[in-house]
């Protein structure tokens, strides 16, 4: 099933959670670690009510809404809080599957101010998926009473993608972000990713495997990506990935590199 396009709009399934989303609509995903605030994030934005607390893993499923900024309809989807994107549990299943498939106009990914490091995991790990990432570096109010102080701009290069510091609670950075958002989202701003780069025998197989994966899905996905899914032999994301675009090619290519 995965993702479909009509000529009325999109249509963007993933296990039974269903949205429908307008050609025009742009869709964009709030990832994070748990409890760093997507979802304050997320009611602030759309003016709806999704539960938030003081303890991990509430956002059991992923909430929807939308909200208009100047003049364009944005969909935006509260991911479950995860610590990575392995998919060792259905809430990493579900926010990685979202992430590579649903074709996102952009990723927000919320981040704790006060333990940067654990978080900037997350960040990395969805920049391996996508270039479209606006890192919201939330709790900002909390780091400045802990005497924490981040140098947003140095933060920014070396990530290579926006990061615009928020305290969503109280509204604080929210009008920078929509902005920094939009201008991911229309292309005026191109985030340049600095990924990981892993030992010479792992980027010999990249590089060997990228071309053929390319070859079976043009830009449907992040080829890199794959190939080094491939080389972890995570054989359910193949299998995700041939259900949605190429029968069971990729799958046969995970075989011969796992042979
Ligand atoms: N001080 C402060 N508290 C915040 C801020 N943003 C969120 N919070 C609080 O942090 C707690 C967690 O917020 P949530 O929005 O539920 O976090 P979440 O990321 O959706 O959590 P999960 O759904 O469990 O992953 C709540 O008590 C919020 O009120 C902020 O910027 N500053
Ligand atoms: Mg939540």
């Amino acid at each position: 099933m995965g993702l479909t396009y009509q000529s009325t709009g999109r249509s963007i399934t993933k296990e039974g959670l269903n949205i429908k989303v307008a050609n025009s609509d742009k869709v964009i995903a709030l990832a994070g670690n748990p409890n760093t605030g997507k979802s304050t994030v997320f009611n602030a934005l759309t003016g709806l009510r999704q539960h938030t607390g003081n303890w991990p893993g509430k956002t059991v499923l992923r909430a929807e809404g939308s909200f208009v900024h100047n003049g364009h309809r944005y969909r935006l989807i509260d991911l479950p809080g995860t610590y990575s994107l392995l998919a060792n549990s259905a809430d990493e299943e579900v926010a990685r599957d979202f992430i590579c498939f649903a074709r996102l106009d952009a990723t927000i990914v919320v981040v704790d101010a006060t333990c940067l490091e654990r978080n900037l995991n997350l960040v990395l790990q969805v920049m391996e998926i996508t270039n479209k990432v606006v890192v919201c570096l939330n709790l900002i109010d909390e780091a400045r009473r802990k005497k924490i102080s981040i140098d947003i701009e140095k933060l920014s290069r070396s990530l290579g993608v926006p990061v615009v510091a928020t305290a969503a609670r109280n509204g604080e950075g929210l009008p920078r972000l929509l902005e920094v958002l939009s201008d991911v989202v229309f292309e005026r701003v191109k985030p340049k990713p600095n990924i990981v780069r892993y030992s010479p025998e792992v980027e010999k197989a990249i590089a060997q495997l990228e071309p053929k994966i390319r070859a079976l899905m043009g830009d449907k996905i992040n080829s890199r990506w794959v190939a080094l899914r491939l080389i972890d032999g995570d054989l359910k994301l193949v299998q995700a990935i041939d259900k949605r675009f190429c029968g069971n090619e990729v799958e046969l290519l995970a075989q011969e590199v796992l042979a």
